[in-house]
């Protein structure tokens, strides 16, 4: 059994002044720093999109934070962010990226969104996180980061869907809570068996 720590998307864009600021998303920081110490793996994601992202409003001239219907299903419309190579798509500047044996990025798909670390949003495109986990024997899984209600989540679920054991140290990730998503996000994660900690 070997247990990794998955930190999900501590990013600029995602932190207070950001392009997708997450309350408080910058208050988890030192928190995660520390839990490292205690995981022999630990892997980092980067949400990281190409300008003209299929997710952004402004790709479809819409408000941000509305609604749109893509060939894999419902989408909520974000503000630009996390554009490659851009200052927001870099990680908090106090996270500590050394300890990381992997970086994923995840959403350079330019026409999916890529919410999970496993899979792209049509839930069959692999991102290749899961067979690096298998292929180095982690069983295990504890999720950090964010947003609590859609990386965290959809990893989380994909994670126990998958034969993961997973849990989610909701001290240490924050939540954007967009029409009742935080709630369905943990009722989700719940039934999907993952351990709310
Ligand atoms: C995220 C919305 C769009 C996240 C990423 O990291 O939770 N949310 N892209
Ligand atoms: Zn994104």
């Amino acid at each position: 059994m070997t247990h990794a720590l998955l930190v999900i998307d501590v990013q600029n864009d995602f932190c207070p002044g950001g392009a997708l600021a997450v309350p408080e998303g910058d208050l988890i920081v030192p928190g995660i720093n520390a839990l490292m110490a205690d995981f022999p793996a630990v892997i980092l994601t980067q949400d990281w999109h190409p300008a003209g992202h299929s997710s952004f409003a402004s790709t479809h001239n819409a408000e941000p934070m509305t609604m749109t219907d893509m060939p894999y299903g419902p989408q909520v419309l974000w503000p630009d962010h996390c554009i490659q190579g851009s200052i927001g798509a870099q990680f908090h500047p106090d996270l500590t990226v050394d300890r990381a044996d992997l970086i994923i990025r995840k959403g350079y798909n330019p026409a999916i969104d890529s919410y999970s670390a496993f899979f792209e949003n049509d839930h069959t495109t692999p991102t290749g996180l899961e067979g690096y986990l298998r292929t180095r024997g982690i069983t295990d899984l504890t999720m950090v980061g964010l947003a609590t209600d859609f990386c965290v989540n959809f990893s989380a679920v994909d994670a126990a869907k998958l034969g993961f054991t997973v849990t989610v140290r909701e001290d240490l990730t924050r939540a954007i809570d967009f029409d009742g998503s935080l709630t369905a996000a943990r009722e989700g994660m719940h039934a999907a068996g993952v351990v709310l900690a």
